[in-house]
């Protein structure tokens, strides 16, 4: 079974067509009365989508009869070929019926070679395209179509809002959360920032230095980026705000020595942003952050601004240093943080805090499931509602 989007200014034009299109045996399942344009909600444009189902050998049968063509084009040949030779055949429909036709001979093919969706009903054919939309990874993406499949009863399927309802269950029990990253007056615990250049590494350690005096931690700041003109400097002038105690370490030993001796119970290191590209100074770094007896963790911070390709990769590169979990900076800047969930997913990485903005301490959150979920787009909104906590 195929399914086909139309959208036409009107139903009776939809009709027509499908019926052009498709024949007597294209099925209406939905129509969808939208609008699009306008501003200020004057002038907006209406329009109606209309969802079908129709078989595939149906399909290619109705678009040889309606452009004159004797043969099936063959599945091997070029694409485009197919494309042009429908398209110069087609002589008597209007330009509009005839770009309709083209993206739908466009969605045939793709459909028959690639994306294999031929299987999938609408409603998850739906959620894939919002997980898309939110850049999670392919792999997660599939296996999540897997799963809805494998265990889900039709019933279930069929029911857009129960489809929502499971993969919002889906991603939350998937989802990880450092929640043992506590600080607490009567240990002593060093957390390392580690991550790519001009993530926020710095302005997030001060961040979290704030919201641990505020709990009554005693912190400490350490920087390892000492040489860099206005790297210390601006760690200096926050922990001088803070009036909180802040040192620099120019090798592994000065390093050793200050968290042996520091008497804080929370320890923030900021270190130097290194490109994921960098593998040389990042096994360096890993060399000189050899902090021995002494709780240590590292903790990865990558921006939601980075792109999907190359979340993967900066959570491989900084693998060395062996990081409990992640923080996303900038989720202000991009809301579209699905690349970083599926690759925390699966590395099983807890994630920790988020950022949102530049205003120190203020713009910074503890992760939990419901508001990394709630970051989440095109998840019905009763569906988020019911499993927010407010
Ligand atoms: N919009 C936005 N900007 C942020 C956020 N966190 C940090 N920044 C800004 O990002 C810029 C770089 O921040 P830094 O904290 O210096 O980044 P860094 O990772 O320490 O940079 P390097 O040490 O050079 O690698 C600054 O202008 C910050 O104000 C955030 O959550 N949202
Ligand atoms: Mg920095």
């Amino acid at each position: 079974m195929e399914y086909r989007e139309i959208k036409a200014p009107n139903l009776e034009d939809a009709k027509f067509i499908i019926k052009k299109e498709y024949g007597d045996r294209a099925r209406i399942i939905k129509t969808i009365n939208e609008s699009e344009g306008g501003f200020l909600g004057l002038g907006k444009k209406k329009y109606v989508k209309v969802l079908i189902s129709i078989t595939e050998s149906d399909l290619l049968e109705n678009y040889r009869k309606n452009l004159g063509i004797n043969k099936i084009p063959k599945k091997e040949e070029n694409h485009q070929e197919q494309i042009n030779k429908l398209v110069t055949k087609e002589e008597s429909l209007t330009l509009s019926l005839l770009m309709e036709k083209m993206n739908n001979i466009e969605k045939v093919i793709q459909k028959g070679n690639s994306d294999k969706r031929d299987d999938i009903p609408p409603n998850i054919a739906e959620m894939k395209d919002i997980l898309k939309e939110n850049e999670f990874s392919d792999e997660f993406i599939n296996k999540f179509v897997k799963d809805a499949l494998d265990t889900l009863p039709m019933s279930k399927i069929e029911n857009r809002v129960e489809l929502h309802h499971y993969s919002y269950d889906y991603i939350k029990d998937k989802i990880l959360i450092d929640n043992d990253s506590k600080f607490d007056e009567n240990k002593k615990k060093v957390l390392v920032l580690v991550g790519p250049t001009g993530v926020g590494k710095t302005t997030t350690v001060t961040k979290i230095a704030a919201n641990g005096i505020r709990d009554k931690v005693k912190v400490e700041l350490i920087t390892i980026d000492g040489y860099r003109i206005g790297a210390k400097y601006q760690l200096e002038k926050y922990a001088e705000i803070m009036n909180t105690e802040m040192s620099s370490a120019e090798d592994k030993l000065e390093l050793q020595k200050l968290v042996s001796l520091s008497a804080s119970n929370l320890i923030l290191v900021d270190t130097i942003g290194r490109s994921q590209r960098d593998e040389m100074n990042l096994v360096k770094m890993k060399q000189l952050l050899d902090i021995k007896n002494c709780e240590v963790d590292f903790v990865l911070a990558i921006s939601a601004t980075t792109k999907p390709r190359e979340v993967e990769r900066i959570f491989k590169s900084f693998d060395i240093f062996d990081y409990k979990s992640v923080i996303i900076t900038k989720l202000d800047e991009s809301d579209t943080i699905g690349a970083i969930i599926s690759t925390s997913i699966a590395k099983n990485k807890g994630l920790l805090y988020y950022t949102n903005g530049q205003r120190v301490p203020n713009d910074i959150e503890r992760a939990n499931t419901f508001n990394i979920m709630s970051k989440i787009k095109g998840l019905e909104m009763e569906v988020i509602l019911k499993n927010s906590k407010f």
